[in-house]
């Protein structure tokens, strides 16, 4: 028995040293960290908001995604393999499909959720659990803060609204100012409380405020309520779809004063459902198509002949997201979620389509919005 055991393991030893030899070195072995060609490499989860109310939210973001991976692929430094999941932008689906992602091991980051209303649900089961996550669109107050895995390459409301509100100021010489916000959602609750603070801190008088939910489809109280008191400005926080509507309504109803909308109203969706009716919307973004950086007008044209149209800037932030968790995974080494946080909160003036990224202490990213406005059905840029 012995000596067929010592005989075995000697052949098996041999055919070991044989298969090493064969294939020119312990180098092309593939391990569960290196890629074939030595390349780190590890899977990162994604959560879209892929179906739904959003789903455009969620198709930009993916296709921003797709491609980073492709281009990645082909630079061959880094090995990412994008597992993507749809969260219909429905905390409990979030959740759900985080778990999963969670669970399973070779998940090393994830990328997401769309909404902040997920990420807030979701951020801190990632960061219990030791999983890097980076929310590309999410733009409420506090996000980062979850905890010391949780990082997005989107700015905050209380960065972008600001810059909005000063715009439009010095542009219309606005003084009053009627605000409309949802009220049963993170983001829109945090872009109100940025414009409030805005307004109250520029000096503008608010004349009303008026609230809505997710999925309402008729403004007119609360329009007919504004235009009586004929405020200079609308500053409006929603999401595209309830967004786009209202202006729509506004319009009709002979309100022609413009909007300023945050994150969520920053949509080519709002043209294609608004039509006209979108033209005077004000937006702050880290994102312009336009901006005149080969790198930017790269992706742009790498984007287009791809997908048939110009990327927004869920599309961009998804894109420069899949670059920062492949710029951790590189530094980092190995595909290890401890190493890849720590890796990510040490980026440092990366230079992606949005401009030179870094995280602030707190995992949020700093940067300098562009402020736009819709003109002749066209986001322009508002000198
Ligand atoms: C958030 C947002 C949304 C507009 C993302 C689609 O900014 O939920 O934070």
């Amino acid at each position: 028995m012995k000596l067929n055991f010592r005989m075995f393991a000697t052949i098996a030893s041999l055919f070991v040293l044989f298969m090493l030899a064969a294939c020119g070195g312990s180098n092309d072995t593939a391990s569960d960290a290196s890629g074939e060609s030595g390349a780190v490499s590890g899977k990162i989860g994604v959560v879209s908001f892929m179906t739904g109310s959003g789903a455009a939210y969620g198709e930009a973001i993916t296709n921003g995604l797709e491609l980073a991976e492709k281009e990645l692929d082909e630079a061959g430094e880094v090995d990412v393999e994008l597992v993507i999941e749809d969260s219909a932008g429905e905390p409990d689906q979030a959740l759900s499909v985080t778990q999963k992602l969670i669970n399973s091991e070779d998940v090393v980051g994830i990328i997401g959720p769309t909404l902040s209303t997920e990420m807030e649900v979701v951020g801190p089961v990632a960061d219990q659990n030791g999983v890097p996550i980076m929310g590309t669109s999410n733009t409420a107050e506090g996000i980062p803060q979850i905890g010391e895995y949780v990082f997005r390459d989107s700015i905050p409301e209380t960065q972008a609204i600001p810059a909005s509100v000063e715009k439009a100021i010095e542009e219309y010489d606005a003084k009053k100012v009627a605000i409309m916000y949802g009220n049963d959602d993170v983001f829109t609750k945090a872009g109100y409380d940025a414009m409030k603070d805005a307004a109250e801190d520029l000096g503008l008088e608010e004349l009303t405020t008026q609230t809505f939910q997710i999925g309402q489809s008729d403004y007119k109280a609360q329009l007919s309520k504004i235009k009586q008191m004929e405020p200079d400005l609308i500053l409006c926080s929603a999401l595209y779809n309830e967004g786009a509507v209202i202006m729509k309504q506004a319009r009709s109803m002979g309100i022609d004063v413009p909007f300023v909308g945050g994150n969520g109203f920053n949509s080519p969706e709002v043209i294609e459902i608004a039509g006209d009716a979108a033209d005077g919307l004000i937006v702050a973004t880290p994102w312009f198509t336009k901006k005149d950086d080969q790198k930017v007008q790269d992706f742009v044209s790498t984007y287009k002949d791809e997908f048939g149209k110009e990327p927004d800037q869920f599309a961009a932030q998804a894109y420069d997201g899949l670059y920062l968790m492949a710029e951790g995974l590189k530094n980092a080494g190995e595909a290890d979620r401890d190493e890849l946080r720590d890796a990510i909160a040490e980026i440092d003036g990366f230079e992606g389509v949005l401009g030179d990224i870094s995280f602030d202490e707190d995992g949020d990213v700093v940067m300098d919005p562009t402020v736009l406005i819709i003109e002749d059905g066209e986001f322009k840029e508002m000198k």
